[in-house]
C-alpha cells in the first residue's frame, strides 16, 4: 500500500470492487487546475475531469473563493417556507441559461433526487391538469438515470436493476437502445442509423394507449453507459410522439448540461426542445453537491392552483438550494463565461474525435463513439472474461501511467476539460494505444 494512503475498511467505496479496491488503494489527496496528485505524491492527469463534474478544471480559484466566502457568512439557512439570495440568483441564472421557455428551477442535490423530483414532477402535472390516469413512465434500456428507485426503474442498467428488481416501480416500459455495432460501430458523432428507433415510443402509445403515459425520459447523448450519441433525427421524431399523445419529454441532461456537448444544454445543440431537463454535475463544476430541475412554465403554472395557502407540491430536500452550493453555482457559471469554456469545449471537439477515431483500425477495438467532449473506446471483451480488459486499462492507467481514465466494463470513456490542453490528450492516448497493445 503506497506510504500515505489512509486506512479504508470502514469505508464502503460506491459502484466500486470494494474488496479488490481495499487491496490497493487508488486514494486522490489533492487536485489543481488539470491535475490530481496521488496519496504516493504522483501528479497524475485527469481525462475524466471529475466524474463528467469539473470541466472548468480542479480548485478553481474563484468558485474556491466563492465557496470559502459563503460559508462564512451564510453557512446553511432553513429551506423549507424561507428562502436565501444565493438560491433565488441562482435559479434565474440557470433559467436564463436555458432554451427558451424554461422559467423555474427546483434545486436538489444530486442526479439521481433530480430525476426523482422530474418523474414526480411529471406525474403531478398530469393530475393538476385532471389526467390522473397518466401514470406509465417511459425509460430506454441502457439509460442511466441515478441509483433511487424511480431513476433505476426509468433506467436500462441491468446489473442495477437485477437486485432491485421487486421494488422497481410498475407501470414502467422501455425502448430499445440506439446501438447496434453491426450499424453503429465507429460512428463520427451521431450515427446515421437508428431514428426509426424512437418509433418504439409509438407502439408502447398504441399498446398502453397514449392517454396512460406520463412521461418519457432519455439521456439526449447517453453518458454512463458508453456514451451512445442519439442517431440522427431519432430525438427530433420523439418529440414528435411525445406532442401527438400530450407524454412530457424529459432530457436528463445530469452529463450533458453545462457545456459537455459545446453548449449549455445538450437540448440547444440538437435543437429539440423536452418538457423537463435534469441537471446536477457542472452545474457547481463539481466543487459542492447540488442538482436542478428545470421546467417549462406551462409546467409550474399547472401546480399553481387551489388554496394559496397550501404546498403546491409536495417535495423538497433539506439541502434544496443551500447557499454554500448555490454559491458554488453562481461561481461556476461565472467562470464558465467569463473563459467562454462552452465555445471553448465546441472548438476543442473535432480535434478530441480526430483523436479518438485514430483507434477505429485497432484490432482489439470493437466500436469508438463521440460527441462534443465525451468519448468511448470499446474494447473487444477477452475471451471468458467481460470487462477484465477495462478494468486493466483503468488500474494501469493509475498506477503506471498517472492517467486519470474511466472503464465501464470493456469500454474506456474520456470526458475532458473544456479548456484542455490538445497535448495533454496526444499524450494520454499515447499512452493508452501502448496499454491495449500490451494487455492480453
Ligand atoms: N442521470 C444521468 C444521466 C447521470 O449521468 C445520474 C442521473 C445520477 O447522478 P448522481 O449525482 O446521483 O450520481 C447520472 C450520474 C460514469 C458515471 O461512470 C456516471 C454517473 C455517475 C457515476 C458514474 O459514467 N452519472
Ligand atoms: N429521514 C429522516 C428521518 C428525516 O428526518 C429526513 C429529513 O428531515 C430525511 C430522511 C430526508 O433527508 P433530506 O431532506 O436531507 O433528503
Amino acid at each position: 500500500m503506497p506510504a500515505e494512503a489512509p486506512a479504508v475498511d470502514a469505508l464502503w467505496m460506491p459502484f466500486t470492487a470494494n474488496r479488490d479496491f481495499k487491496k490497493q488503494p487508488r486514494i486522490i489527496t489533492r487536485a489543481s487546475g488539470h491535475h490530481y496528485r496521488t496519496s504516493d505524491g504522483r501528479r497524475m492527469y485527469d481525462f475524466f475531469s471529475g466524474l463528467w463534474t469539473t470541466g472548468a478544471g480542479h480548485c478553481h480559484p474563484k468558485i474556491v473563493e466563492a465557496v470559502q466566502r459563503q460559508v462564512a457568512e451564510l453557512d446553511y439557512a432553513i429551506t423549507f417556507q424561507v428562502g436565501n439570495p444565493q438560491s433565488a440568483e441562482l435559479a434565474e441564472r440557470v433559467a436564463a441559461l436555458a432554451p427558451e421557455g424554461f422559467t423555474r428551477c427546483f434545486f436538489t442535490n444530486s442526479g439521481s433526487e433530480s430525476v426523482e423530483t422530474a418523474l414526480k414532477i411529471a406525474l403531478g402535472y398530469h393530475r393538476a391538469r385532471g389526467e390522473g390516469q397518466r401514470t406509465r413512465l417511459i425509460g430506454r434500456e441502457r439509460g442511466y438515470h441515478g441509483v433511487n428507485f424511480g431513476g433505476m426503474s426509468v433506467g436500462g442498467m441491468v446489473p442495477n436493476r437485477k437486485v432491485f428488481s421487486a421494488a422497481l416501480l410498475p407501470g414502467v416500459d422501455h425502448m430499445r437502445a440506439t446501438i447496434d455495432l453491426e450499424h453503429t460501430a465507429f460512428s463520427r458523432g451521431q450515427p446515421e442509423w437508428g431514428a426509426h428507433l424512437a418509433d418504439d415510443l409509438e407502439r408502447l402509445a398504441a399498446l398502453h394507449d397514449g392517454s396512460n403515459i406520463a412521461a418519457v425520459i432519455v439521456e439526449p447523448v447517453a453518458g454512463s453507459t458508453g456514451v451512445l450519441p442519439p442517431p440522427v433525427g431519432y430525438l427530433e421524431r420523439l418529440r414528435e410522439i411525445c406532442d401527438r399523445h400530450g407524454i412530457l419529454l424529459i432530457f436528463d441532461e445530469v452529463i450533458t448540461a453545462f457545456g459537455r456537448v459545446g453548449s449549455a444544454f445538450a437540448a440547444e445543440r440538437f435543437g429539440v426542445t423536452p418538457d423537463i431537463i435534469t441537471t446536477a454535475k457542472g452545474l457547481t463544476n463539481g466543487v459542492i453537491p447540488m442538482g436542478a430541475v428545470l421546467v417549462r412554465e406551462s409546467v409550474y403554472d399547472a401546480f399553481m392552483h387551489g388554496p394559496e395557502a397550501l404546498i403546491e407540491l409536495f417535495h423538497g430536500y433539506t439541502y434544496s438550494g443551500h447557499p454554500v452550493a448555490a454559491a458554488a453555482g453562481l461561481a461556476a457559471l461565472d467562470v464558465y463565461e467569463e473563459e467562454e469554456l462552452f465555445a471553448q469545449a465546441r472548438e476543442r471537439e473535432q480535434t478530441f474525435a480526430d483523436l479518438l477515431h485514430a483507434f477505429d483500425d485497432h484490432e482489439k477495438v470493437i466500436d469508438v463513439r463521440n460527441f462534443g467532449l465525451m468519448g468511448a473506446i470499446e474494447l473487444a471483451p477477452r475471451p471468458g472474461a467481460p470487462g477484465a480488459r477495462g478494468l486493466e486499462i483503468h488500474k494501469r492507467c493509475f498506477w503506471e501511467e498517472d492517467l486519470m481514465v474511466r472503464n465501464g466494463m470493456d469500454t474506456v470513456a474520456f470526458s475532458p476539460f473544456f479548456n484542455s490542453d490538445v497535448a495533454d490528450w496526444e499524450a494520454s492516448f499515447d499512452k493508452i494505444r501502448r496499454l491495449i497493445e500490451t494487455i492480453d
